[in-house]
C-alpha cells in the first residue's frame, strides 16, 4: 500500500480509538477519556494530558475539554491527582480499587475540590505539553480563541508545576520526590523493586483487587507489590495527603528522574505559554536551571555513565537498566558526550539492538537484565508513551534517522497488533488492555510528523 493512504488508515484508527474511549458528562460536551474500556474507567491525569496531546492534532476543541476535566480535579495547592473519578460516569458504576471510597479526598484533605472525588496521588505533568500543542493548531484559525485558552489553563498549570516545585522538592535539588510507585506512572518498574524492599505492609485491611477481573496476573504487578502500593496509599492517607507531615517519616521517597524530566520538558513549554501571554518568566527559567544541575549533581553515575533515580530513604543511587535511563535525553539538557553515551547504548541487545527483540522499539526493562519479565506490565515489555518520549530525546540530540526508524517501528507494530496498553518485546505480541488510549495518541503525534515530512518533501 502506499505510504501516504497506509497511514492516513492509521490515522483513522487511532482517531477511532481515542473517539471510542470517550466518556461523556451531561450535555454540554463535558468528558474525558479513559485509558481503555473495563479496567481504567476514570480520568487518569498523564493519559489525559496524552489523550489531549492526540486530540490536538486534529480536533483542539475536543482536547480543551479533556484538560477541562482533568483540572476540575486540582487541588487548591496546584496538586493535581492521578485519578479523578468523576459523576455522572456510567462507567463508575463498575468496580474499581482504589477507588474513591478508599481515598476519600473530599474528606480527608482540605485542599482537594469538593465538586469532585481524586486520588491522593499525582503522576507525570504531561498537561503543558498538550496544553502548548492545543495552542499552537489553534491559534491559526483563531487567535483570539487560542489567547483565551492559555490565559485560562496558564495559573492551573503553574500552580501544579509550582508545586512540584516546592512541596515535591523539599531538598532543593531540581528534581521531583515521588511518594509511592504509582506516581511515576511506571508502576512496578524494577526501579521501585530496591526501595519497595524496605516497605513492610502491616495491618492492612482486606481488599480485592479490581484490575485481575479484566487482565491475568502474569501481566500485572505481583501481590507482594499491590499489598505495597495500598499500605503506601494508606499512610499517605492518614497524613491528610499533607506533604509536610507525609515528608518527615514516609517510607518510600525517591527522586524521579523520568518525573522529573517530563517536568522540565513541561516548564519549557510554560515558559512558552507565559511569554506569549506577556507574564514574568524569571521563576521558569529559574526552575528549569536547577533540574540541569540537579541531574547531573544527583543523578549521573560517573562509572556506567547512566543516569538512575536516587533514593533518599538509602541516600543510593538505583542502579537497574530500564527505559528510565533514557528518559532525560527529552530535555536536550543532557551534556552531548553523556547523551551520546546513553545514546549508544540503545545499541546493544539488551535494549533490542543487533535483532535481539521482535521488534526494534525499547522494551521498559533491559531483556538481558534478571528482573526482565517480557510480558509484566512495566517489568519489560514495550510501552509507546516511552517510545515516544525516545523518539523525541533522540531528535533533541540530531538523531534524525534513528528517531525515524523508531517512529517507523512503531507505526509498523500498531498496524500489525493494533493499539494495545504493552507488548512483548521478544513475540512482538500486544498484551494488556486493547484500544488504549495513549497508544492512539502517540501514534498520532507520529503520523502527523511523519505526513508533514512527506508533504514537505
Ligand atoms: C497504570 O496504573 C494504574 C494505577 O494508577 C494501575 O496499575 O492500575 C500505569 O500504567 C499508569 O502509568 C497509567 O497511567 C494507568 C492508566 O493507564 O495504569
Amino acid at each position: 500500500m502506499q505510504k501516504n493512504k497506509r497511514y492516513q488508515k492509521l490515522y483513522q484508527k487511532a482517531r477511532q480509538v481515542l473517539e471510542g474511549n470517550w466518556v461523556q458528562l451531561g450535555d454540554k460536551g463535558e468528558g474525558f477519556t479513559r485509558p481503555a474500556q473495563g479496567i481504567y474507567p476514570y480520568q487518569w491525569n498523564w493519559d489525559a494530558a496524552f489523550s489531549a496531546y492526540g486530540y490536538s492534532h486534529y480536533w483542539p476543541e475536543r482536547a480543551v475539554e479533556e484538560l477541562r476535566s482533568l483540572f476540575k480535579g486540582q487541588w487548591s495547592s496546584g496538586f493535581l491527582p492521578h485519578i479523578i473519578f468523576h459523576q455522572n460516569n456510567q462507567e463508575a458504576e463498575r468496580p474499581y480499587f482504589p477507588g474513591p471510597h478508599f481515598w476519600q479526598s473530599r474528606s480527608i484533605a482540605q485542599a482537594a475540590p469538593s465538586e469532585v472525588a481524586t486520588s491522593g496521588l499525582t503522576q507525570p505533568p504531561v498537561a503543558a505539553l498538550a496544553l502548548w500543542h492545543i495552542y499552537k493548531e489553534l491559534v491559526l484559525k483563531d487567535k483570539t480563541y487560542a489567547h483565551q485558552i492559555l490565559k485560562e489553563f496558564y495559573p492551573k498549570v503553574y500552580t501544579l508545576h509550582q508545586y512540584l516545585h516546592t512541596q515535591r522538592d523539599p531538598e532543593k535539588w531540581g528534581l521531583v520526590t515521588i511518594y509511592h510507585p504509582w506516581e511515576s506512572g511506571f508502576d512496578n518498574s524494577p526501579r521501585w523493586d530496591k526501595p519497595l524492599e524496605k516497605v513492610k505492609p502491616r495491618n492492612l485491611p482486606e481488599y480485592t483487587r479490581s484490575d485481575l477481573d479484566y487482565v491475568a496476573l502474569q501481566y500485572r504487578p505481583s501481590q507482594a507489590n499491590y499489598d505495597k502500593y495500598i499500605y503506601l496509599s494508606l499512610k499517605l492517607k492518614n497524613k491528610t495527603y499533607h506533604d509536610g507531615k507525609i515528608y518527615k517519616d514516609h517510607p518510600f521517597k525517591v527522586k524521579d528522574i523520568t518525573f522529573s524530566s517530563i517536568l522540565y520538558i513541561a516548564d519549557q513549554r510554560l515558559l512558552y505559554i507565559a511569554k506569549a501571554l506577556g507574564e514574568d518568566t524569571s521563576q521558569i527559567q529559574a526552575w528549569l536551571e536547577k533540574f540541569k544541575q540537579g541531574l547531573l549533581a544527583y543523578c549521573l553515575d560517573s562509572q556506567t555513565k547512566l543516569l538512575y533515580d536516587f533514593d533518599l530513604i538509602s541516600g543510593r543511587l538505583l542502579r537497574v537498566k530500564t527505559a528510565g535511563n533514557f528518559i532525560p535525553l527529552i530535555t536536550g539538557a543532557v551534556p552531548k558526550k553523556i547523551a551520546d553515551d546513553i545514546i549508544r547504548h540503545l545499541n546493544e541487545p539488551n535494549y533490542c539492538g543487533q535483532g535481539a527483540c521482535a521488534i526494534k522499539l525499547l522494551p521498559s526493562v533491559g531483556i538481558q537484565e534478571p528482573y526482565f519479565q517480557p510480558e509484566n506490565y512495566w517489568r519489560g515489555p514495550i510501552w509507546l508513551n516511552v517510545n515516544w518520549f525516545l523518539w523525541r530525546g533522540l531528535r533533541a540530540y540530531g538523531r534524525q534517522k534513528r528517531a525515524l526508524n523508531l517512529a517507523q517501528n512503531l507505526l509498523d507494530l500498531v498496524e500489525k497488533q493494533g493499539f494495545y496498553e504493552f507488548y512483548s518485546p521478544i513475540s512482538g505480541q500486544g498484551l494488556g488492555a486493547r484500544n488504549f488510549s495513549w497508544s492512539a495518541a502517540v501514534t498520532l503525534e507520529i503520523l502527523d510528523d511523519l505526513i508533514k515530512l512527506k508533504t514537505s518533501q
